[in-house]
């Protein structure tokens, strides 16, 4: 596998795993705030609470329609409590990340370690989350004693292991995905140990092995590039109705739908029609729709409509059994890692506060989303959720400019620092000279030069003590690329830093 498989995209450039961005996380409790200016809005309070109407979290919306709605989880997000604030109030699904892969539970033959697993399953256990185990067998994240074996001993290792975590995880998984990512693109199986020691059997050999371990499972086989109808999906279709026909014990396919911004395939309800015609339920797997990088206005709007696409997708589908996203937030996506230059693909931002694909998927949802989706363009609505109040010098605001030759982003964190909560915001700023704003997220900034406005949208203009919002900004310059001195939040001077 390389990354740029994942998606249609192939002028993807994958940076190697050395090159991780820090995941690093916002440590302070943030607020989550996703507030109309209507009666009716959608209040999501700090850490996650709801506040607002009862059944407006994803999880709550999507249990009413018979489905759920996950995320992925690795251990370390377990210990940042603004992640699992949202983690636990939004999704009831949780997949391990890396957690339950052959790399960590069994590193050497017959040493297993499931420490990790564990923590994921007892976090989702005290938080009412079920688990889809995530995986058995897969080409990747297989520690190298596997692929060293002699061809005659790989079938009886894969057995020892499914069997072996099969057996620990008996009861506690709602689901595994048994074989991870078995095809390539053009519908052949992938060369891996299993295939060349087994053949094309170690599929069904492999659940069969499982069902055995844990006769409760669902049983999937998990893949990327079969969301819409493609030689891949054909190629799991086929081998889905060869496997029921042969009385083998599956379950369900997994999408694992890791798109790219407008790219969602418009074959993709029919295409999870058909597999569940078969008799197999289908999941949207390991969902994100990447942007290139910095996003705008129009792409996260581009990006909720996708979000809202995928889930009535599977809402149109009887058989689909729910949508998991593949991280909490942007700052937990394996996205920029993996493609240069791109991120921002997942319904929170970096601050886990709530993008329009969030709204997008509520309102699809049947939940009372915001009526009008929040946006950065200059036309969206800039109105406070009420007059501006508050924060009389107490605020902090940290700027990141990014610059190339001819223009630059800022992204900026206004921190309320006060003891009072600020119900909508301006900030104000001195752009450099020759600095011309043309597009912003999570604001609207007026005039585009000088001495300039940001306010708040619909959507984060509410500030609770503590609280944090990122705005940004996109702008032409003429060689000065420096960051405004100092800023004001409604009229009283912030530090800066
Ligand atoms: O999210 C996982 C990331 O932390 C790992 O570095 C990566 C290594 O392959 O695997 C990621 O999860 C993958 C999942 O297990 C299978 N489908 C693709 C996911 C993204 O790479």
């Amino acid at each position: 596998m390389t990354a740029h498989d994942y998606g249609a995209n192939r002028s993807s450039v994958r940076v190697s795993p050395a090159q991780h961005p820090a995941r690093t996380l916002v440590r302070r409790g943030l607020l989550v705030a996703a507030a109309t200016v209507a009666a009716g809005a959608l209040l999501l309070t700090a850490l996650g609470t709801q506040a607002g109407a009862a059944g407006t979290s994803l999880k709550t919306l999507a249990e009413a329609k018979g489905v759920y709605f996950g995320t992925a989880l690795t251990q370390s997000n377990l210990s940042n409590s603004t992640l699992t604030a949202v983690a636990s109030s939004q999704f009831d699904m949780v997949t391990p990340g890396n957690e339950m892969k052959w790399d960590t539970t069994e590193p050497s033959n017959g040493t297993y370690n499931f420490a990790p697993g564990d923590a994921i399953v007892s976090y989702a256990q005290a938080n009412g989350m079920r688990v889809r185990g995530h995986n058995l067998v897969w080409h990747s994240q297989l520690p190298s004693w596997v692929s060293s074996l002699p061809t005659a001993q790989v079938q009886a290792a894969m057995e020892s292991h499914i069997t072996t975590e099969a057996t620990h995880y008996k009861g506690k998984v709602y689901s595994w995905d048994v074989v991870n990512e078995p095809f390539n693109d053009d519908g052949t199986l992938r060369q891996d140990a299993f295939y060349a020691a087994m053949g094309s059997g170690y599929i069904a050999d492999a659940l069969r092995t499982a069902h055995v371990a844990d006769p409760n499972a669902k049983l999937y086989l998990n893949d990327y590039n079969i969301e819409g109808e493609n030689a891949k999906s054909d190629a799991m279709y086929s081998l889905v109705a060869s496997l029921r026909s042969q009385g083998v014990p599956i379950d369900g396919v997994g999408l694992e739908s890791h798109f790219i911004l407008g790219q969602v395939p418009s074959t993709m309800k029919a295409n999870m029609q058909r597999f569940t015609a078969l008799g197999v339920n289908v999941a949207v797997t390991e969902l994100d729709d990447r942007i290139l990088l910095p996003a705008t206005a129009a792409n996260l709007a581009q990006q909720a409509t996708d979000y809202a696409t995928v889930i009535n997708d599977c809402l149109g589908v009887s058989g689909c059994v729910g949508v998991s996203q593949w991280g909490v937030g942007d700052a937990d996506s394996w996205i920029p890692g993996f493609f240069s230059g791109y991120g921002a693909a997942t319904m929170y931002d970096s601050n886990y506060q709530p993008k329009p694909a969030y709204n997008a998927a509520v309102t699809a949802l049947g939940g009372a989303g915001s009526t009008s989706s929040p946006s950065a363009s200059a036309s969206a609505s800039a109105s406070p959720t009420s007059s501006p109040t508050g924060a009389a010098g107490s605020c902090r605001v940290a700027d990141v400019v990014n610059a190339w030759n001819t223009g630059l982003t800022e992204n900026i964190t206004i921190t309320n620092t006060g003891t009072s909560t600020v119900n909508g915001w301006s900030l104000g700023f001195t752009l450099a000279s020759g600095q011309t704003v043309t597009s912003a997220w999570n604001t609207t900034i007026s005039p585009s030069t000088g001495t300039v406005k940001a306010t708040s949208l619909s959507y984060n203009g509410t500030l609770a003590p503590g609280a944090a919002t990122t705005i940004g900004f996109q702008a032409t310059h003429a060689g000065n690329t420096a960051a405004p001195a100092s800023f004001t939040l409604n009229g009283s001077a912030c530090s800066v830093g």
